[in-house]
């Protein structure tokens, strides 16, 4: 008997590439087919058979607060009431960007969009009509959404232009993106010295979630700010998963180090579809239409998706200790199941800051693109899959991140440790 998801699933894939509107939502990389979420609540997650799974996305990073929180449902129901749409400047947008400028000090005036790849796509806009410079900087691991000249093959020759990674992107969208590695400042100072006079800016996950969780290694951080200010490049932090989600003031303030241009989304939308991008005033300054910098949108800042930002940002502001409650949590999950990991034996990897963390099945340590490859992505499927026929729903790559919310007890973790310490000992 199928199965609503698999039933779903088949009528998917007839109307929608993949049978998803996003691709690691089709659990490819585990060789599953995807569950299809009916509803959700605080930690937990129901499928359309009405199982219940004990979330560990939360929807790849807005639910900090867990799903359905009261709050923000009635804000946005309000809202709904007021009318979905103008296309016209709100009284919203405008409580929006002073309450991000207020929580993010680095961020003097900020644009809304629609996802962090727009917001993406609009700072590097902005870092190149800024300083007449065309070049960019990544590191390879690092995603930043699907913007052209970001698809590019994950460290594809370190000293060479980008080549696109993607079917559909021309040679000439990734020419001037420049891939470096991750915590290795050297690769950076390499293309400084080579055409810093070039270089617009570096782009980077301040804790790169994307290659699974790899902090940033001390000094790395630092490094890239004294590069980019020795060479005039700028320094854009992409925060759209950190943000909001280390502190109230993101990675920026977790570590204390400030970028020129910041890239926000996921939490700042509440479970609404919000990016933003925002930094120094003299930058923003030049974005349409103040200056020469084009950049629109026809939802861009639209009052359903403020109400949900504002009512989730303003919980998370006035409620300091969430942050220390969040922290103090994903410290004790993750040492814990370092722990699981060591007494089954095993010489996996954790690695995490906060509430983010992975599970590498490596037994190198993981710093970079080139060590995250390392892990046995098969050995991962098995886990993955296996965690999620016990009720347990971890994203579905090595490649991701473990999202922890303030909706997970002590008691959904401990089970959840006993349930992965059983897998540990079964492989
Ligand atoms: P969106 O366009 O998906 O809103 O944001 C793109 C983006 C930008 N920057 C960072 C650091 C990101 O992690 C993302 C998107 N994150 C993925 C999960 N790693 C979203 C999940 C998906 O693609 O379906």
């Amino acid at each position: 008997m199928a199965t609503k998801s698999q039933e779903l699933y088949q009528e998917a894939v007839k109307v929608i590439p993949g049978g998803v509107n996003s691709p690691v939502r089709a659990f490819g990389s585990i060789g599953g087919k995807p569950r299809f979420i009916k509803s959700a609540k605080g930690a937990y997650l129901y499928d359309e058979d009405d199982n219940c799974y004990l979330d560990f996305v939360g929807s790849w990073g807005p639910m900090i607060l867990g799903y359905g929180h009261e709050t923000v449902l009635n804000c946005v129901q309000e809202a709904c009431r007021r009318g979905l749409s103008f296309g016209a400047a709100t009284a919203a947008e405008v409580d929006m960007a002073k309450l991000v400028c207020e929580l993010i000090p680095s961020v003097e005036m900020v644009r809304m969009v629609n996802s962090g790849t727009e917001a993406v796509m609009s700072a590097i806009r902005a870092a190149r009509g800024f300083t007449g410079r065309d070049k960019i900087i990544k590191f390879a691991g690092c995603y930043h959404g699907h913007c052209d000249s970001l698809l590019v093959q994950a460290g594809s020759g370190v000293m060479t232009a980008g080549v696109p990674d993607s079917l559909g992107v021309p040679g000439n969208c990734t020419r001037d993106t420049l891939s470096a590695r991750y915590n290795d400042l050297q690769t950076v100072k390499a293309h400084f010295e080579r055409c810093g006079e070039e270089i617009a800016a570096v782009i980077v996950e301040p804790v790169a979630a994307n290659m699974g969780v790899v902090p940033p290694i001390p000094g790395f951080l630092e490094g890239l700010r004294n590069l980019c200010d020795s060479y005039g490049a700028l320094l854009i932090f992409d925060e759209v998963i950190t943000g909001f989600r280390l502190a109230i003031d993101g990675a920026q303030g977790y570590y204390g180090i400030t970028p020129d241009l910041t890239v926000l989304g996921k939490i700042i939308g509440g479970g609404m579809p919000v990016g933003a991008y925002g930094g120094r005033r003299e930058i923003m300054e030049l974005v349409a239409p103040c200056g020469g910098v084009y950049q629109a949108g026809t939802l861009s800042g639209n009052p359903v998706a403020m109400a949900a930002g504002i009512a989730q940002l303003t919980i998370l502001k006035e409620h300091p200790q969430y942050y220390r409650d969040l922290n103090e949590k994903g410290d004790w999950f993750f040492e814990r199941l370092k722990e699981c990991v060591k007494n089954s034996g095993k010489p996996w990897q954790v690695n995490h800051v906060g509430s983010l963390g992975s599970l590498y099945f490596t037994e190198q340590k993981v710093v970079d693109y080139e060590s995250a490859k390392t892990a046995d992505t098969k050995v991962f499927a098995d886990y993955c899959n296996y965690m999620l026929a016990q009720r347990f729903y971890f994203a579905p790559s090595q490649f991701e991140a473990i999202f922890l919310s303030l909706a997970h007890t002590e008691e959904m973790l401990r089970k959840t440790l006993e349930r992965i310490t059983i897998f540990l000992q079964k492989i």
